[in-house]
Parts: structure tokens; sequence; C-alpha cells
């Protein structure tokens, strides 16, 4: 059944475009580029689209966890005491995302993932502090966001685990804008590369360009133009 299918890139972009999830005209970015398209990850507000996304997520953490693994000759599962994984969703949009990961990884691999993510206004009674759920302190923790343009925000979500005394082991986005980030190079291999982590999106700009192109060719002419041009100017 479909509830239960691995993570499809095409389906997953269908949804995308039927939903309004992915939208196409005039937008200002973070960075100040103005885009000819956008993706708001916040309109995944679904539960079969939810599902497909951690789905994504975690098939995507999977087996990055279990590459790493096997580079380092190790044997145990992902998820044990010996071989914890952590795993992480800033707030706001990143928190549903992490939880329905952790769910997924649980339900599809058997891993049993730790969870936490931020509130964006410390708390001064009860529990205090800006962090929730699974202790990050020490930890190398594996971060998912939903889209990544110039890596701003990325690099954001990499300050707060750092100051909360933890590392980042990896990072996986539902989006890579494919665009430049500080400097020439892609956002996505400036974090890989200053961070020395693995990098992984679910689905790039490129994906999404062919998707339009075989799908509706003459009605998203103007469209793909739009976004060639675009690419053209920011994209590595
Ligand atoms: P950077 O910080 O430039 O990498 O931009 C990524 C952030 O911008 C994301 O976390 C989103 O908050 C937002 N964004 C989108 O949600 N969708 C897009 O298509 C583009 C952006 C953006 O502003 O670049």
């Amino acid at each position: 059944p479909a509830n239960n299918a691995s993570f499809l890139s095409h389906q997953f972009i269908q949804l995308a475009l039927d939903n309004q999830v992915l939208k196409f005209g005039e937008f200002v970015l973070k960075s100040g580029r103005i885009s000819p398209y956008f993706f708001n990850a916040g309109l995944l507000a679904s539960g079969e689209m939810l599902s497909l996304l951690a789905r994504g997520y975690a098939d995507a953490l999977a087996e990055k966890v279990a590459e790493q693994m096997a580079a380092q000759g190790l044997m145990a599962n992902a998820g044990t005491d010996e071989q914890e994984l952590v795993i992480f969703g800033a707030a706001y949009k990143g928190i549903p995302f992490v939880a329905a990961t952790a769910q997924a990884l649980w339900l599809h691999h058997g891993i049993n993932a730790k969870w936490g993510y931020n509130r964006k206004e410390a708390k001064t009674h009860g529990e205090g502090g800006n962090l929730v759920g699974a202790d990050v302190k020490g930890k190398a923790v594996w971060v998912l966001d939903d889209v990544i343009t110039a890596g701003t925000a990325m690099r954001e979500v990499v300050d707060i685990l750092e100051q909360a005394g933890a590392s980042v082991a990896g990072i996986i986005v539902a989006l890579d804008r494919k665009e430049k980030g500080l400097a020439e190079h892609s956002a996505i291999q400036e974090l890989a590369s200053t961070l020395e982590v693995p990098v992984r999106a679910l689905v790039d700009i490129d994906d999404l360009i062919s998707y339009l192109a075989e799908s509706s060719p003459e009605k998203d002419a103007t469209q793909l133009a739009k976004m060639q041009h675009y690419r053209a100017q920011y994209g590595v």
C-alpha cells in the first residue's frame, strides 16, 4: 500500500505541486535573492505528506549511518546503546519533522533514535533552558532541515548545537536548491567541507526541473525558462 512505500522523489514532488508546497511566482528569499519558485515545507501539512517526508529522512539516515558505521568497522546496530543515533530538528518547522522521522526510523528500520529540538524563547521556569528532548551534550547529532539555499539557516542550527556542547554528525535536508553559499561553492559543499560531515538532500532543484520538463513540458515551458535563468545566476 502507498502508506507503506519507501520514499519516492517523484511522488513527493507531485504531492508538493498538488498542495502548493512548491509554488511559482516571485519570492524574496532569506538570502535576499529573488526566486521564481518557493518550497514551503510548512504546507506539508497532511498525514500523507508528513509520512512520506519522514520516510525520506528515515531512509536517507538509515543508509548514511550504516555507511559511516561500516567505514569505521563498527558492527553494532544504530539506535542501540553502543551506537546511539541522535537526531535534531530546529524550531519551528523542524520539530514535527524530527518527531515523525524518529517514528519512521523505528517503524521501518527498527532504529531507536533519540530526538530533540530547540525552542526559540528560552524557558526560565520548570526544567528551563532552550533544548527539549534528547540530551545532545557531548553527542554527534544528525540535523534535519527543510530547505537549503545559501546555508545561513543551517549555520544557525549548527551554532545552537555547538553552544549546547554537541557536534554535527551529518545533515539531511528535504530540498537542496543547489545554490552558491558564502562563496562560489554550493551551500551544501561548504557545510560538508567545513564540518567534515555528510550532507544529503531528498530532492534537489535538478529533480524538480526534470520532473516538470517530463510531466507537462508545454504548460511549464515559461516556468522552466525562468528557473534556468535563475540557476544561471545563483546555481552551482
Ligand atoms: P538559507 O538560509 O539561505 O540556506 O535559506 C534556507 C531557508 O530559507 C529555509 O530554512 C527556509 O526557511 C527558507 N526558504 C524556504 O523555506 N523555501 C525556499 O524555497 C527558499 C527559502 C529561502 O529563503 O531561501
